[in-house]
C-alpha cells in the first residue's frame, strides 16, 4: 500500500513539475536531451574562473550561470585550479559600455566586457547559445547594443490596475512595499537583464502626484534595490502639477522661479532615495495631462525645467511627443509634428523627447511618425506598444517583432538615402548623444506573465530588438520558440510560420489596405467602424475612413490635408501614387474609389473584402497548424494557446463581417465571388458591439 501511495505521489509530483503554466518565460534551464550537443558543452563547463572582478551585478550574473548549467547539463560548475575546460571572466576596456565578447581561446570560454554589465548580459547571452542548442566550439561572438537606454514602460496605477494592461494586474503592491518583495520583482529584472533591457519606467503616464511623496520614494527605492543587481535602473513618471498638487503652489508655470525651486528640492529627495534613479517621464498637454501649455509655455520651457532640477544628478528627462490639442481642427497625424518640430534645438542637453512609432496611435500599421528624421538637434527615443491595446488584447497571436521591425527599417530619407528610423533613434543619423527605445509593457500578474502565452514573444522580441535593431523577426522567433516552447523541428517550423504570418492575419481582418482607428470606442476593443461622434471628432472611426458613395481613405495628400508632406521628399514620392505605391498604406493617404483598380489587379472593394475574408481563413489556418504541435509543446500552454485562438476567430469573423456590411453600404456592391456574404446582418454586429460599451 505504501508503495503504490509513494508511486501515485511521486507521479503527481512529476506531472506538477512538467507541466508548463509559463511562469520562467524563455528562461526555462530544463535539461537538455541532445546528448551529443551536451557532451560538447560539458568540454567547456568543468569550472569558472572570475577574472573580471567581483561586483552585485557580477554575482548575479554568476549566480544565472551556475543555475542555468546546473538545469541544462546537470553540472554544477566551480571554482577551480584547472587551466582548460572552463569559462573565464575577463575584462576588456577595448570593449563598448555593455557590450561583451563571447571566445573560445585555448579551449576556455572567454566572456569578456568592460563593465559588470557587459558581463551580465554575455552571460546570458552564452546560456542562450546553450538554450538554443547552438555549437560553442568555435564560438565568437562580439556584441554591443546600439540604443543605451532601453526601457520598458509601464503604465501600472497606483491602485494596482494598468491601463491597457491585459494580464491582470499590476506586478508592483505597492501597498506591501517597501517592506515586502515580492520574489516576482527579481524574476521580472532577470527576464529583463537576459534581453538586455535597462531601464523601467514604473508608472502610467497619465501619472498620480502620489509616486513623489515621501511615502511613495520609499516604495520605489525598494524597486530600485531589487532592480539594480540586474542592471536595471528605475526612472519615474511624473505629473506636471505636482508643484500644485503635492506642493500646494499656486501655479506648475515652469518659469515661475518657486516652482522651478519645487522640483528642484523634489529631484534632490529623489536622489536621496535612489543615488542611480534615472529620470522622468512626462505626458504633458495630451489627454487632459496637465502641462506647460496651460501657462502659455512651450514643450522645451516645461522639459528644460525639469531638465534642470535633475542635471546636478546626471538624470534626464524623458519628455513625450504624444500630445494632440483639445480641440482638434485639423489632423492628429500633424499636430505632434507642428508642436515639436519648431522645437528643435532648444531643449536641455538631458532631453529626450519620446515619440510614438506612428503619427495617431499604435495602430495594427501605421506609417512612420513623421518627426523621425525631422528633429536633428534634439535625441528622439522610439515608443513602442508591446500590449497589445488596439491588437486584440490578450486573445490575438500577434507577433508584435514585424511591426517593430517595419517601422524601424523604413527609410526617413533624412540625410538622404538609408537614413532609416533605426538608425534616426540609434543616433547614427543625426549624431544624438543619447539613444533611447521605449516599449510599453505588456506584463501582468497573470501567472504567465503577458496573459496570451505567445506575448511573451512580443517582450522577448522588444528586448532583442531594442539591443539589436538588425536581428531580423526570424531569428528573434528561433530563438523564442527553442526557449519557450518546443525544440522539436518539425513543431517548430510550424510555429514558426504561424507567429510570421501573424501579424498580417491581424492586419487583414481587423484594418487592411491602411485603414486605421475604426476600433471600438473608449476600449479599444473589436470594431466601430460606424461611430461617428465621441467627445472628440478625431476619437470617431469616421474621421480617418471617410467612406462615403464615391470611395473610402483620407486623402493626406497635397489635394487633401497635405500631412504627407510632412515627410522628405522621397517618402512623398512613394506614397503619393496610389497607383504604384505600398497598398500597405493606401487608405493612409489616399481617398480611393470603389471601382479602382489597384496593381493587384482587383478592385478597391473587392480588393478590400479580399482581405477581410483572407484575414478569417488565414486564423483558421494559424488554429489548425496549431493542433498539429499538440504532441510536442506542453499541454497546458497547448490548451491555453488552442482557446485563445478561438477567441481570435470569433473575434475575426466579427469584425469581418461588421466590417464589410458596413462599408457596403457605402460601395453599394456585392460581396464578391468566391465569398459568401456574411450571415448575420448589419444591426446584429452593431448589437455585438454594443455590449463591450456597457458600463
Ligand atoms: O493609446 C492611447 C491610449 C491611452 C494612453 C495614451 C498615451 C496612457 O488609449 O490609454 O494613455 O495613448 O499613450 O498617452
Amino acid at each position: 500500500m505504501l508503495k503504490i501511495i509513494t508511486i501515485f505521489f511521486f507521479t503527481i509530483l512529476f506531472f506538477k513539475a512538467n507541466a508548463d503554466d509559463g511562469y520562467r518565460l524563455w528562461l526555462k534551464y530544463d535539461l537538455l536531451k541532445n546528448t551529443s550537443q551536451k557532451s560538447e558543452y560539458k568540454r567547456f563547463t568543468n569550472f569558472i574562473d572570475n577574472q573580471f572582478g567581483e561586483s552585485t551585478i557580477v554575482n548575479t550574473a554568476q549566480k544565472e550561470l551556475k543555475n542555468g548549467l546546473a538545469g541544462m547539463l546537470g553540472i554544477a560548475l566551480q571554482s577551480s585550479s584547472k587551466k582548460v575546460g572552463g569559462i573565464v571572466l575577463k575584462k576588456d576596456l577595448t570593449i563598448p559600455k555593455e557590450g561583451y565578447k563571447i571566445q573560445n581561446i585555448g579551449g576556455n570560454i572567454i566572456i569578456s566586457a568592460q563593465t559588470d554589465k557587459g558581463i551580465l548580459y554575455g552571460i546570458f547571452d552564452f546560456l542562450r547559445q546553450i538554450q538554443t542548442e547552438s555549437s560553442i566550439s568555435t564560438i565568437n561572438i562580439s556584441s554591443s547594443p546600439k540604443i543605451q537606454l532601453r526601457m520598458l514602460n509601464h503604465w501600472d496605477n497606483v491602485l494596482g490596475t494598468i491601463e491597457r494592461g491585459y494580464a491582470g494586474s499590476s506586478l508592483w503592491k505597492w501597498y506591501e512595499l517597501p517592506e515586502n518583495i515580492d520574489p516576482r520583482y527579481l524574476e521580472y529584472a532577470r527576464a529583463n537583464a537576459s534581453i538586455g533591457i535597462n531601464a523601467v519606467v514604473l508608472n502610467n503616464v497619465n501619472a498620480s502626484a502620489r509616486f513623489l511623496t515621501k511615502e511613495y520614494l520609499a516604495k520605489v527605492k525598494a524597486l530600485a534595490d531589487a532592480f539594480r543587481p540586474y542592471g536595471i535602473q528605475v526612472f519615474l513618471s511624473v505629473n506636471f502639477a505636482s508643484p500644485k498638487i503635492l506642493g500646494k503652489l499656486k501655479t506648475s508655470d515652469p518659469l515661475d522661479p518657486q516652482v522651478r525651486a519645487w522640483w528642484n528640492n523634489k529631484a534632490q529627495e529623489v536622489y536621496s532615495f535612489i543615488p542611480d534613479f534615472g529620470g522622468f517621464l512626462v505626458k504633458a498637454n495630451s489627454e487632459g495631462e496637465p502641462g506647460p501649455q496651460e501657462y502659455g509655455r512651450t514643450h522645451a520651457d516645461g522639459a528644460n525645467m525639469l531638465a534642470e532640477a535633475v542635471k546636478p544628478f546626471n538624470g534626464l528627462v524623458i519628455w513625450r511627443a504624444f500630445v494632440y490639442g483639445p480641440d482638434p481642427k485639423g489632423d492628429r497625424f500633424k499636430e505632434a509634428y507642428n508642436d515639436f518640430k519648431p522645437l528643435d534645438g532648444t531643449f536641455a542637453k538631458n532631453v529626450i523627447v519620446q515619440v510614438k512609432n506612428g503619427p495617431i496611435d499604435f495602430m495594427p500599421r501605421e506609417p512612420f511618425h513623421p518627426l523621425f528624421g525631422a528633429m536633428p538637434r534634439t535625441p528622439l527615443a522610439m515608443e513602442f506598444q508591446i500590449t497589445q491595446e488596439y491588437l486584440g488584447f490578450s486573445t490575438n497571436l500577434v507577433f508584435l517583432p514585424l511591426l517593430f521591425k517595419e517601422t524601424l527599417e523604413t527609410d526617413t530619407y533624412a540625410t538622404g538615402k538609408g537614413s532609416t528610423v533605426a538608425k534616426v533613434i540609434d543616433g547614427s543619423v543625426h549624431n544624438y548623444p543619447i539613444t533611447a527605445i521605449a516599449g510599453v509593457a505588456n506584463t501582468g500578474s497573470d501567472r504567465n506573465w503577458t496573459g496570451h502565452l505567445m506575448s511573451q514573444a512580443n517582450w522577448y522580441g522588444y528586448g532583442r530588438l531594442a539591443w539589436n535593431h538588425e536581428i531580423s523577426p526570424e531569428q528573434i522567433a528561433d530563438e523564442w520558440i527553442k526557449m519557450t516552447l518546443t525544440k522539436d523541428q518539425s513543431s517548430h517550423k510550424i510555429v514558426k510560420n504561424i507567429l510570421l504570418k501573424s501579424r498580417e492575419t491581424y492586419v487583414n481582418f481587423t484594418n487592411p489596405l491602411g485603414l486605421h482607428h475604426i476600433m471600438g470606442q473608449s476600449i479599444h476593443f473589436g470594431m466601430e467602424p460606424w461611430l461617428e461622434k465621441s467627445a472628440r471628432p478625431d476619437w470617431t472611426a469616421i474621421y480617418y475612413h471617410r467612406a462615403d458613395s464615391l470611395g473610402i481613405g483620407f486623402d493626406r495628400t497635397s489635394k487633401g490635408n497635405n500631412a504627407l508632406g510632412l515627410y522628405a521628399q522621397e517618402v512623398q514620392n512613394q506614397w503619393n501614387n496610389p497607383q504604384k505605391m505600398d497598398l500597405n498604406y493606401l487608405l493612409w493617404f489616399h481617398h480611393v474609389a470603389w471601382n479602382q483598380k489597384l496593381s493587384t489587379g482587383k478592385t478597391l472593394w473587392d480588393e478590400l473584402c479580399a482581405r477581410y475574408y483572407t484575414g478569417v481563413t488565414e486564423v483558421e489556418k494559424m488554429q489548425n497548424e496549431w493542433n498539429q504541435v499538440k504532441s510536442n509543446v506542453d499541454a497546458e500552454i497547448f490548451e491555453d494557446v488552442k482557446g485563445r485562438l478561438a477567441a481570435q476567430h470569433r473575434e475575426a469573423l466579427n469584425w469581418r463581417d461588421a466590417c464589410v456590411l458596413y462599408f457596403q453600404t457605402y460601395s453599394k456592391q456585392p460581396i464578391p465571388a468566391p465569398f459568401k456574404k456574411p450571415e448575420r446582418t448589419l444591426d446584429e454586429m452593431k448589437k455585438i458591439v454594443e455590449i463591450y460599451q456597457l458600463k
